[in-house]
Parts: C-alpha cells; structure tokens; sequence
C-alpha cells in the first residue's frame, strides 16, 4: 500500500490492509437468533452511551485498561464454543479470554480507535448479529481511508497491520449507504474477541 492514498472506498479483503480478513456468513441466521437471546439475557452495563456486556475481563474504558483485578471469571459456554471455533478456524493460536458485546441502536457508534495495544493480544475478531453497518479504516501514519460492510452473521479479523496500524470506527449516523442503496441502521450487535495480556 502506498502511503500517499488518500480515498474512500471499499477495503479489499486481505489486500490494502495487510491483516484485514471479512468471512461472510461464519455463522448462520438461526445461530445468530440463539446468540441474541443470550445477548438479551445479559447484564447489560451502561458506561458509554451505547449499552455494552464485558465477559472475562472487564476493560476500563476511562483507564484505557485491564488489570488481573478485573478477570470476570471463565467465558459462559455460549461464547466458550465460539472462542474454540476461533481457534479450529485458525484464527487464533489460543482460544480468546474476554469478549465484549456492543449494542448500537440508530445513530449510534463507535469512535475510531486501535484496540489497546498493552492489554490485548494481536488478533482480534468482531463477529456481527443484526444490522448491517458500514466501518471506516484509518491508516494511523498515512491518513488513507477506506471502508467496509460488514453484514450480519460476518467475522471481521483484525491482525497484524490491520490491528496496530489502521484505526477502525463506525460513524454515529442513522443510515449508511450499502450497494448504492441509503439503508436505514436498525439494531446492530457485535461481538468482539481478544485475548488479554496477563500483567498489562
Ligand atoms: O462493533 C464493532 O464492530 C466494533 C467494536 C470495537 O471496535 C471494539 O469493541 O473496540
């Protein structure tokens, strides 16, 4: 990748990002209602304006932390069987140890960001129920932009360049414009697995 491209436009899978992975359909439509019935039978904590679940560890967004004092206890079954398919996939070289799910209702989103270098691990994945969104790319030296849907019941994997150089973000608006069509955002959940630096 060249460090003068300045656009916005699709993200290639694999290909302007070195590490950028999308897998369509990792799970299918009924796994997905099962996963949001547990989502829905969480505690659901409210310290962003979006509502959100933390499992395993909590992470300390005001900190930008986690502590060992933070470990939450063993991931539920539910979340442990996909933590293992990461793993069987070749995703991850040992099963992730903590999970968080995000709620976007309309107009809600998440600041560009890179995942807290210190505290976890060097892959990351977001597995998506409910709405499709439109994410953006940021490359942190270069400023090039590009952007990505990510529809439901997709894996999006984040390592290497992907995860220590590229911030990623999803605007807080109402609707995206997904293949040429202005789609209105209803209820989106993310689920998102890292593996925690122990001692961080
Ligand atoms: O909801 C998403 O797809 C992104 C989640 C995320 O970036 C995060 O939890 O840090």
């Amino acid at each position: 990748m060249s460090a003068d491209v300045s656009l916005i436009a699709g993200c290639e899978e694999g290909l302007r990002i070195p590490g950028l992975t999308l897998n369509h359909d990792w799970i299918g439509k009924a796994e997905e209602g099962q996963l949001l019935e547990h989502v829905d039978g969480g505690r659901w904590r409210n310290d962003l304006k979006r509502r959100v679940q933390h499992y395993g560890f909590r992470y300390d967004y005001r900190a930008r932390f986690v502590s060992p004092a933070d470990y939450l206890g063993p991931l539920p079954g539910w979340l442990a069987d996909l933590a293992g398919h990461l793993v069987d996939n070749g995703l991850f070289s040992k099963v992730p140890d903590q999970v968080i799910v995000n709620e976007y209702l309309t107009g809600q989103g998440i600041s560009a960001h890179i995942d807290c270098v210190p505290c976890f691990g060097d892959t990351i994945a977001i597995l998506s129920l409910g709405c499709p969104v439109v994410m953006t790319f940021q490359c942190a030296a270069s400023g090039a932009r590009c952007e990505m849907v990510l529809p439901a019941c997709s894996l999006l994997g984040l390592s290497g360049s992907a995860r220590y150089d590229w911030l990623h973000g999803i605007p807080a608006r109402k609707s995206d414009t997904i293949n040429d069509m202005k789609t209105q955002r209803l209820r989106r959940v993310s689920l998102t697995f890292r593996s925690i630096i122990i001692g961080a």
